[in-house]
Formats: C-alpha cells, structure tokens, sequence
C-alpha cells in the first residue's frame, strides 16, 4: 500500500509539472534556440507553431495521464475487490450493452478531441501566409547552403560548424558571444532573417536527403535532391536560434547545425547590404568542398 501511495504521488507530480511549465512564463522556460543543461522539455516557442506544438503537446500529456491514472485505478480496483478470498463465486456476465457502447463511443470521441486541434496544427504548418521574403535552402554533405533570390540581393554562402578552435577564436576576436556559440551548433555563416517577418524556406538537397529542423520555430522538413519542399516561420522575437539536420544523411550528419539569427529591420537591412558585397564573389559550393578536401 505504502508503495502504491508513493508511485500515485509520482505520477501526481509528474502532472503537476507537466501541466507547470504551461503557466510559468516564457522566460522562464530555458533552452529557447539551442538546448540548455538537464532540459526536459521542449525547447521554448517562438513561432505561433511552434506555440501551438507546445499546446497541444501539453494537451495530450493531460489526455494520457488521465486515461492511464484512470486505468491504473480500475486495474487496482478489480485486483482489490475481485480477488479469491473477496469473491469466491465469479459472476457468469458475458454481456453489457450499456458498457460495450460506452467503452466503443468515448475513445472515439477521445480521438475526436486530438484530431480537430491536430488538423488545425496540420493546416497551421502548411498553408503558407503571404511572405515577406523567401529563403532557399540546401542541404549537403555536410553543412547547408542559404540563398536569398528576393530583396535584390540574389546572394549565397555555405554555413558550416565551426570546430573547437574556430569556435574559441570567434569568441576570443568578438565575432560571436559565448553564450551564443554552443559546442557543435555555432557555425560560421548564420542565416539573419528580420523579426516579426513571414520567412518563406524552400528546402531541398544538392546529394542525400537530410532534413532542415529548427525546434523553437516548430519546423521540420525533409531536404530531398530534386524536389523542392515548402515551409515558414515568424519569429516573435530576436535572438539565435539553432537547428539541425535530422535524417542520418552519411558521416558528419551530426555535425551540419543551423543557424538563424532574427535581428531588427535596421540590422536585417544592414546585413543585406553587407552580404550582398561579401558573399557576391563567393565561390560556389563545389569549389569550396574542394579546397577543404586538399
Ligand atoms: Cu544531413
């Protein structure tokens, strides 16, 4: 008994937390663009996708610790009250039809309960509002390609990790905080996107099929070689946030972060300007492959 009483207030207080991180605030929540020590939850919104996956995953976790708290209570009921020594002669019932329906129509509408938010997630993430600007990109072996057709820019670059030691000399020179460069994240070229702007990405692969995955956007597609995949995001607020690919597409898949940072308008501008200089002469990917391969 004393153990049962125990593993109920587990469960109790595993619920608590669950339904907890909904009412703390976002600032609150930590890990939001790249993960952060000892998190358990998902990584925090800053989508309104992403806003409702985090609803309606908390949604379902009240859903399943309600039916399991409640079959585990059933479970411990008829072991209690139906055992040999309680109840000697077993009743001979094969039938109920009261029951039957019952335990027939409420899973049903259960199911009804998760699939209309569920569509409602579904049409969120795939009808594309009307885009401020589009961002191509492609995923190789083993880093991303970023192109930006619009804005008059119709530039390019390759976004690669940066290793420990470049890592610990952007730090040290000031080209990247600290706590914005985590280990096998950080990368030499991010992809800025202004904030509060409806980003159009179109995916797609130059080899093997990866996937482009940004948790704190709420976005995940696959990047395959001859097709071309549509997503989108907005992001609320300014920050980095980090990504990565997440189909085992060969050797350094663990090691082809994203990156986009979401600056102001005035910074956006800035850096389209820049990059439109910087990155016009920039050779094309192959030849870049080919020089790190030497
Ligand atoms: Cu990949």
């Amino acid at each position: 008994m004393r153990f049962l009483s125990r593993t109920i207030a587990t469960v109790a207080a595993a619920a608590l937390a669950a339904g907890a991180t909904t009412l703390l605030p976002e600032s609150a929540l930590a890990g939001t663009g790249m993960p952060s020590p000892w998190q358990m939850n998902l990584q925090g919104a800053a989508t309104e996708v992403s806003e409702y996956i985090h609803w309606f995953h908390d949604w379902l976790n009240v859903i399943i610790f309600t039916i399991s708290i409640f079959v585990l209570a059933l479970l411990i009921y008829v072991a209690w009250r139906f055992n040999e020594t309680k109840n000697p002669v077993p009743s001979k019932t094969t039938h109920n039809a009261l029951l039957e329906v019952a335990w027939t129509v409420i899973p049903v509408l259960i199911l009804v309960v998760i699939a209309i938010p569920s569509f409602r997630l579904l049409k969120l993430q795939l009808e594309i509002p009307q885009s401020d600007l589009t961002v191509k990109v492609t995923g190789k072996q083993w880093y991303w390609s970023y192109e930006y057709p619009q804005d008059g820019g119709a530039f390019g670059f390759d976004s690669l990790m940066l290793d420990e030691k470049q890592r610990a000399q952007a730090i040290a020179s000031n080209k990247i905080a600290a706590a914005e460069a985590p280990r096998l994240l950080a990368v030499d070229n991010e992809a800025v996107v202004p904030v509060g702007k409806v980003v159009r990405v179109q995916v797609t692969a130059a080899d093997v099929i990866h996937k482009f995955t940004v948790p704190s956007f709420g976005i995940k597609i696959d990047a395959i070689p001859g097709r071309l995949n549509e997503t989108w995001f907005r992001a609320d607020r300014e920050g980095i946030y980090y990504g990565q690919c997440s189909f085992i597409c060969g050797q350094n898949h663990a090691y082809m972060p994203i990156a986009f940072r979401v600056v102001s308008a005035e910074r956006y501008a800035a850096w389209l300007a820049e990059s439109k200089k910087k990155f016009a002469s920039a050779g094309d990917a192959a030849g870049k492959v080919a020089a790190a391969a030497e």
